[in-house]
């Protein structure tokens, strides 16, 4: 079946994938690690190491045991912690987002992101003297016209696929736009590679990392282009995109063609094994393989799938398809396999919509473990709310809702609360009990309790841990309890506190509508009676005594200490993903304010929307 070329209208992506990414993060903090070895370990397993350590043979996810055998001189540092992960990826995707006009950068986990560059290539191609191609400058702001840098327009920066001694032959000077004429994808594609070039010299300078580009026109296309040569380096996917005349090659397919289908992004590991066992046990002769036959351990490429006899939209429908496939799936990874992938490069968004920790257990049974891993988690928590939802106050305006303005902030100039959850939310999973004939039961699902967020949490002069022992003691602990009335032997193998229902101070958007939500959380601070009738059962008591049981309220409060192994999950989850089986407010049916997002209870409704309709007196 023919399948429609990647499309026309050539959006040109930017995908960076950081070198050795763990690693670099200690080299930064500590440059001397540069020159040797260094290995991140988390449990038994060396996550990765630098390229120091690569040369001398060691490699990612490697037992520390056997890489220790390799190189005995080899530099390890614990990586379990990732807080100093996630603040370095947060740090490096502000500063590219800065440069790219459309905001329209997407992080794909903590090391890789995706930008699109489109409207900077149009209007710098649009500007470009083509009479004087060698001394051509790329314009970073288009109101500030000596912003920018300078480059050679007659040749590509970095690595091409394929090298540009294979490429089609040309001059520099019949790619460039005619007079009139559109723009070629080759001249496009080659400013688009002098802008990574600049990106990551810019990086490097700035923030010490070192990152591999790759540049085409989807997301799809430019990953994988980039992973071709790493590290510190870049690679272009040079046109044609398309055989357009008969005989002519596409270097998409050409490209393509080669990769291992367990290397397509969209094709998880799952459809790739289906895939692999389908064409191996059909046992079709490789093309242009000497081997008549195929093993069951050959890897598949992509060419082997795409020239199967009768493969297809169809045929991959009944491959992949199947109980819980979606639908169109024969259709959506025959595209892929085609480079094609119109997927949106998500605008930036600073925010999460949930902040969530977790960590997994053999067995908590007794109230003095649940107390010591409440008060472990809700001071990572604490921290990662801080990291996340603050900002350096640059203006101090209270108008804005600086921080003078703000009493919970008081004392910690310059730093502000952009953001604040409404709702603290507890999930506990229980190891489920075997079933009638023995055997384990594995779909047993988590269950969780929702209350409003005490204010005192967004203190940002009270030390982590005392909020954390203050957030169980009062309030978390009463959850655990409703969750699970009885005294011990609870069995639980996970345990995930997580602040969601996320509110953006106005201050953030000074043209924001409605009313600022920042004044709002003041009031909020001044009026003890914000807390509606009937919602004082979930709020604090300052005193426990809903606790009702005393060993959790032992004297003896453990050390805000962090859990080693952590599963730091779901932090971005752009919406909560349907796995929980939540009881919350089962008894007292809430509804989420369309002014301010607080649960309330639907009796208290009308008596809230009159709060938000009071004018305002200051
Ligand atoms: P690279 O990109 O080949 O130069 O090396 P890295 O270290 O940047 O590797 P990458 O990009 O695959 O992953 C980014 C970071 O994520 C890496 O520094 C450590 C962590 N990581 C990667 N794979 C795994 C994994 O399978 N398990 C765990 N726990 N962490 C991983
Ligand atoms: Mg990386």
């Amino acid at each position: 079946m023919a399948v429609a070329p990647p499309r026309d209208d050539h959006r040109l992506i930017i995908h960076f994938d950081y070198d050795c990414f763990y690693a670099s993060v200690f080299e930064v903090e500590q440059p001397v690690l540069k020159t040797l070895p260094l290995a991140v370990q988390q449990k038994q397993i060396l996550v990765t190491c630098n390229y120091e350590a690569r040369r001398r043979g060691l490699r990612k996810l490697q037992l520390i045991q056997e890489a220790k055998q390799i190189c005995p001189e080899l530099v390890i540092v614990l990586g379990e912690d990732l807080t100093k992960f996630r603040d370095a990826s947060k740090n490096l995707y502000r500063f590219l987002r800065a440069f790219c006009w459309s905001g329209k950068v997407e992080k794909l986990g903590f090391d890789e992101l995706f930008l699109d560059v489109t409207d900077m290539i149009t209007y710098n191609v649009d500007l470009l003297n083509r009479h004087d191609l060698e001394h051509a400058f790329f314009h970073l702001d288009r109101q500030d016209p000596t912003l920018g840098f300078s480059f050679d327009a007659t040749e590509f920066h970095g690595s091409t696929y394929p090298s540009v001694s294979n490429a089609a032959s040309g001059s520099a000077w019949s790619f460039v736009p005619a007079e009139n004429g559109p723009p070629s994808l080759h001249i496009k594609l080659l400013l688009a590679s002098h802008l990574a070039a600049y990106l990551r010299a810019q990086l490097e300078e700035n923030k010490g990392h070192t990152a591999t580009a790759g540049i085409s026109t989807s997301k799809i296309l430019a990953k994988l282009v980039g992973n071709t040569n790493k590290p510190n380096n870049q690679t272009t996917l040079l046109p044609p995109y398309t055989a357009a005349e008969p005989g002519a090659q596409s270097n998409v397919h050409n490209f393509l063609d080669a990769q291992d289908i367990r290397k397509i992004p969209g094709i998880g590991s799952k459809l790739s094994q289906k895939l692999t066992s389908y064409i191996n046990s059909h046992a079709q002769p490789r093309p242009n393989s000497h081997a008549s036959v195929m093993t069951q351990d050959d890897a598949v490429t992509v060419r082997h799938v795409r020239l199967f006899p009768g493969m297809g939209p169809v045929l991959l429908d009944q491959v992949l398809g199947g109980p819980g496939s979606p639908k169109g799936i024969g259709r959506k990874i025959w595209g892929l396999i085609h480079g094609v992938d119109n997927s949106e490069v998500l605008q930036a968004r600073d925010l999460p919509t949930q902040i969530s920790i977790e960590d997994s257990y053999g067995c908590l049974n007794t109230p003095e473990e649940v107390r010591k891993e409440l008060v472990s988690l809700a001071a990572s928590l604490i921290r990662r709310m801080r990291a996340d939802l603050t900002e350096q106050d640059c203006d101090g305006d209270p108008a804005i809702g600086g921080r003078s303005q703000d009493p919970v902030s008081r004392g910690t100039p310059n730093i502000r609360w952009i953001a604040r959850p409404r709702t603290l939310r507890l999930s506990t999973r229980p190891r489920p009990p075997p079933t009638s004939n023995g055997t384990q039961n594995h779909s047993f699902n988590r269950i969780s309790r929702s209350a409003p967020l005490p204010q005192y949490v967004f203190q940002l002069d009270a030390s982590i841990d005392a909020l954390a022992e203050q957030l169980v003691y009062e309030l978390v602990i009463s959850m655990f309890r409703k969750l699970h009335p009885e005294h011990a032997g609870w069995n639980l193998r996970l345990l995930n506190i997580a602040v969601t229902n996320m509110v953006e101070a106005a201050g953030e958007r000074k043209q924001s509508h409605g009313q600022d939500i920042e004044k709002m959380f003041q009031k909020q601070e001044m009026r003890p009676d914000f807390s509606v009738p009937g919602m004082e059962r979930f709020l604090p008591e300052a005193d426990g005594q809903d606790v009702g049981d005393s060993n959790l309220l032992s004297d003896n409060p453990p050390s805000g200490s962090q859990v080693n192994g952590r599963l730091d999950k779901s932090l971005y989850s752009p919406n909560d993903d349907g796995w929980e089986e939540s009881n919350e407010d089962e008894d007292m049916p809430c509804v989420a304010c369309s002014s301010c997002g607080s649960l309330i209870p639907h009796f208290a409704l009308v008596a809230h929307e009159v709060y938000h309709s009071a004018p305002d007196t200051e």
